[in-house]
């Protein structure tokens, strides 16, 4: 179990849960850890105390610079298995060795918030993924939307300061429901594609084991041959794509800001690993121009119907860290950090990603020797005549720390591409220099409408509320700026739509994109559906009987739901112990909710907690003698089963994740 771990960490675990004096951090035992040492029990506090001091000092410095974007995270550990050679794209030996598993740390992130904002804003999703394989470390830092706001990395310090809170007052937290941003977007029409993602249901995800991941760029797969071929990433979840509701998510954030990390920690806690399949898809170098695209462009995705999705292997999360900072907050990861079999497109966005990463790394992680660090150590040997710098904490042997040397014999050696030494792809480029565009990059709302023309009714009246809620909340010229220049050139009814619910200027003319083309593999409508690690909130009047909260329990869990029981305080009858209040959780926090009662009437916090779940179409259970007399549905509703007599259409409903039609 412990491996992977184990591996990265070798010999810098503290085990803080044995049995060990307290001693300073120079190993000297401490005697006393609750006063500091005094000039008399009344008097002042003497600079002598050494103790003092080493503690203060270290907890004054306990804080290390937030990431500019991406600072809340939650690192996962797993492993990573191909299911068929793919030597045939790619001699990266992680990929052509079935069988052979990859250790991986995982860490899912909202991208706008600080470090400690609530786990559902409307934002992007950061999935990024660092395999340590035998022939170094390769991270794909990927996000759950498969496009970009921009074209080109220059322009990504802009559309940050527009999407963080606002410079003069720092508002809003973690929210794009503001002026500055919807400047930038609608004055940077590129982003047109993004914004459809950013306002739709993938940005609101359930759970980070139901959302998709992308390396969103295109890179290259080469074989031992040499032969190249262009390549995007997808992570494919095993429990399909699902998200809350806005209002939902609003709720949420105020009743467990953690919902997201929780989630996810208490599933692997309990034995329920997150698993990803990694999807390929594939386009030749000589059809490079087949699309009716730039495949360089990041602003562009490769319809799955046209470029099939392979599936290629699988990913297993399935460990918890042991330490959030030392792992995810210490993990430094780096587009470029791949291994011989993978390379780089010229995508202008991924070009400047290059630069930017181990940049922000050496003001983040205070120095060159961040590789040092357990989290991001290759566990595969690694040298070279690197030295010095803060934190060196490798002691490095030898007189010699030059190349070429004849001292050393030449060591260490650069390998040869036959050897194992990583080669650039050798692609021949020639230009101009020049601070431009390719024209092939100008098209910017063709694909916008292809993702609306992709959705379900359910999925683009969410869409449509997002645009309208988000656009309510900035200044009118503002609005009208976004009207004008992104939505009335994407679609003309979203456009009025938008106006009208916003009291916002409908441009004049219709510029609506005619592009006609829908993609079905992006309405989450068509995703898998699985019962696994839903969850259901039983609540019950206190005259429930032990026999009827033991038999509620036993065959929800059988089916794979996770129970939790929830009455008007915390109480036990016979080996049943109630789990939460109806003051410590709520419906918004659970897939389903069941209501079972004796003879008492259901009081107003169960009546809230049920409507609320109604109106957030989730399937409703009931047992007992529930009366409906207080609600506004009755079992009569669609997605409300009697559990006793209708069990199966309760779990129907929960599978399906939401009632949609209700
Ligand atoms: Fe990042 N991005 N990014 N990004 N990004 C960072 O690196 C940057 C982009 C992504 O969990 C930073 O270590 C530039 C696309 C993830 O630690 C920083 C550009 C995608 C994470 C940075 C982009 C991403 C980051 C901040 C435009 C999806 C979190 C802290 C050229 C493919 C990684 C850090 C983690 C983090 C720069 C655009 C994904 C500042 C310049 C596109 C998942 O270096």
């Amino acid at each position: 179990m412990s491996r992977k771990k184990d591996e990265l960490n070798q010999r810098d675990t503290i085990d803080n849960t044995k049995d060990a004096p307290l001693t300073t951090n120079q190993g000297l035992p401490v005697s006393e850890d609750e006063f500091s040492l005094k000039a008399g029990k009344r008097g002042p506090t003497l600079m002598e105390d050494f103790h003092f001091r080493e503690k203060m000092t270290h907890f004054d410095h306990e804080r290390i610079p937030e990431r500019i974007v991406h600072a809340r995270g939650f690192g996962v550990h797993g492993e990573f298995e191909v299911y068929e050679s793919l030597e045939k794209y790619t001699k990266a030996k992680f990929l052509t060795e079935p069988g052979k598993k990859t250790p991986v740390f995982v860490r899912f992130s909202t991208v706008g918030g600080s470090r400690g904002s609530m786990d559902i804003p409307r934002d992007v999703r950061g999935f990024a993924t660092k395999f340590y394989t035998d022939e170094g470390n390769f991270d794909l830092v990927g996000n759950n939307m498969p496009v970009f706001f921009m074209q080109d990395a220059i322009k990504f310090p802009d559309f940050v300061h527009a999407v963080k809170p606002e410079p003069h007052n720092e508002i809003p937290q973690a929210a794009s429901a503001h002026n500055t941003f919807w400047d930038w977007v609608a004055e940077n029409s590129e982003s047109a594609h993004m914004v459809m993602w950013l306002m739709s249901d993938r940005a609101i995800p359930r759970s980070y084991s139901m959302m998709e991941g992308f390396g969103v760029h295109t890179f290259r797969l080469v074989n031992a041959e040499g032969k190249s071929r262009f390549v995007k990433f997808h992570w494919k979840p095993v429990e399909g794509t699902h998200q809350v509701l806005w209002d939902e998510a609003q709720i949420i954030n105020g009743k467990n800001i953690d919902f997201n990390r929780q989630t996810l920690w208490e599933n692997i806690e309990n034995g329920h690993p997150a698993e990803f399949e990694l999807g390929l898809q594939i386009i030749e170098e000589d059809q490079e121009h087949e699309m009716d695209f730039d495949i360089l462009d990041p602003t562009k995705l490769w319809p799955e119907e046209d470029v099939p999705v392979q599936i290629v292997g699988k990913m297993t999360l399935d460990q918890n860290v042991d330490n959030y900072f030392a792992e995810t907050e210490q993990v430094a990861f780096h587009p470029g950090h791949v291994v011989p079999g993978i390379d780089f497109s010229n995508d202008p966005l991924l070009q400047g990603r290059l630069f930017s990463y181990t940049d922000t790394q050496l003001i983040r992680l205070g120095g060159p020797n961040f590789h040092q660090i357990p989290i991001n150590r290759p566990i595969c040997p690694f040298t070279n005549n690197q030295r010095d710098g803060y934190g060196q904490m490798s002691i490095h042997k030898g007189q010699t720390a030059h190349h070429k040397n004849r001292m050393n014999n030449n060591q260490p050696e650069p390998l040869s591409a036959e050897e194992g030494g990583y080669e650039h792809y050798q692609e021949k480029v020639e230009g101009n220099k020049v601070r431009a565009r390719s024209e092939s990059f100008e098209d910017h709302f063709s694909q916008a409408k292809m993702f609306l023309n992709s959705l379900s009714d359910t999925e683009r009246q969410h869409l449509s509320d997002a645009f309208s809620f988000e656009l309510a909340k900035c200044d009118m010229d503002i609005r009208n700026n976004a009207i004008e220049k992104l939505l009335n050139n994407i679609d003309r009814d979203l456009a009025e739509y938008v106006a009208d619910r916003t009291g916002a200027e409908l441009p004049a003319e219709n510029e609506e994109s005619t592009y006609e083309k829908s993609s079905p593999a992006l309405s989450m409508m068509n995703t898998k559906f699985s019962l696994n690690t839903r969850t259901v909130g039983v609540i019950i009047t206190p005259d429930v009987t032990e026999d009827t909260l033991k038999e509620t329990r036993s065959k929800l869990e059988e089916k794979g739901l996770q129970v939790k029981f929830i009455s008007d305080k915390i109480y036990t009858i016979g080996s049943t112990t109630i789990d939460e209040t109806l003051a410590t959780v709520h419906s918004v926090l659970f897939d389903s909710m069941i209501v079972i009662s004796g003879e008492e009437d259901l009081q107003p916090p169960v009546i809230e907690q049920l409507e609320i779940a109604f109106k957030h179409k989730k399937a409703i259970g009931f047992g007992g003698n529930v009366s409906f007399a207080k609600l506004s549905f009755s079992e009569k509703d669609k997605g409300v089963s009697n559990i006793e007599t209708e069990l199966d259409n309760f779990l129907e409903d929960v599978k399906n994740h939401r009632v949609w039609d209700r």
